[in-house]
């Protein structure tokens, strides 16, 4: 098991936002906050590798969005917010410096790895905010010769897909209602009581990496059986990110 990680450059304050007002974001913290994260993936088993940093790049450190792992099969992505494009080719010389072939997504298609759920073989790509219908096309095409069903499912609440929706390690969507478009898409949808409670980041066995800041969900989730470890995020929830996005796991 493999995590990719990229950590948050000096420009990180000036990340986009859609969805959020812009709040002061404190570099200091959230560089302490990166090292917790990326300590909790060391400490469960993951062999952590760094891309080099793209201080250029306000939004580097949502490394997830950059690429989709499936099987043997990686596919860089084109993102959908053109300012976060040249985050690919440092992701990509690393991949390949790790024994891939990376396949990319070509214009007019776009697709931001946040977008992307997979659960077995379906993979839910989110469609109304950075991922368009070129992109899932695409990702469709390379996916499916591994026997992975793509669908589309509306996404037009949050960012990405994944600010909506992850998967428990049981195949249970769970998701936060008010941001999810339309929960019937998934065969078993449970609901989250706080909005960050429904991103989790699989850990392996039992143990799910999630922010700290959700504590009801965390309860559930250890009444369903599960192990939450919980990690401050806040700085980089202010940029709309979450727990999946700090990092690009390869499980192969
Ligand atoms: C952006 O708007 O692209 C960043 N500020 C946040 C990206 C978060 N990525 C994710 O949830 N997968």
């Amino acid at each position: 098991m493999k995590a990719l990680v990229r950590r948050p450059g000096p420009r990180l304050a000036d990340g986009l936002l859609t969805h959020l007002e812009r709040q002061p974001v404190d570099v200091a913290r959230a560089e302490q906050q990166w090292a917790g994260y990326v300590e909790v993936l060391r400490v469960h088993g993951w062999e952590v590798i760094e891309v080099p940093p793209a201080n250029d790049c306000a939004d580097a450190v949502f490394i997830e969005d950059t690429m989709v792992a499936f099987d043997d099969l990686v596919v860089i992505s084109l993102p959908g917010a053109p300012s976060r494009r040249p985050e690919t080719a440092a992701v990509a010389v690393t991949l390949a410096g790790l024994g891939y072939e990376p396949l990319r997504i070509q214009a007019p298609g776009t697709l931001d790895g946040g977008d992307v759920l997979k659960v077995g073989r379906t993979v839910y790509v989110g469609l109304g905010g950075r991922t368009n219908a070129a992109g899932t096309a695409q990702l469709a095409a390379h996916l499916g010769t591994r026997g992975a069903t793509v669908v589309s499912v509306p996404c037009t609440k949050v960012l990405h897909l994944k600010s909506a929706v992850t998967a428990l390690p049981d195949g249970t969507i769970i998701g936060w209602p008010d941001a999810v478009d339309d929960p019937s898409v998934f065969p078993k949808f449970l609901a989250t009581p706080e909005e960050s409670g429904a991103h989790v980041v699989l850990l392996g066995g039992d143990q799910l990496l999630m922010a700290d800041d959700c504590p009801e969900s965390a309860a559930m989730f250890r009444a369903l059986g599960y192990h939450p470890v919980d990690v401050p995020i806040g700085e980089f929830q202010k940029l709309e990110g979450c727990v999946t996005c700090l990092s690009l796991r390869l499980r192969d």
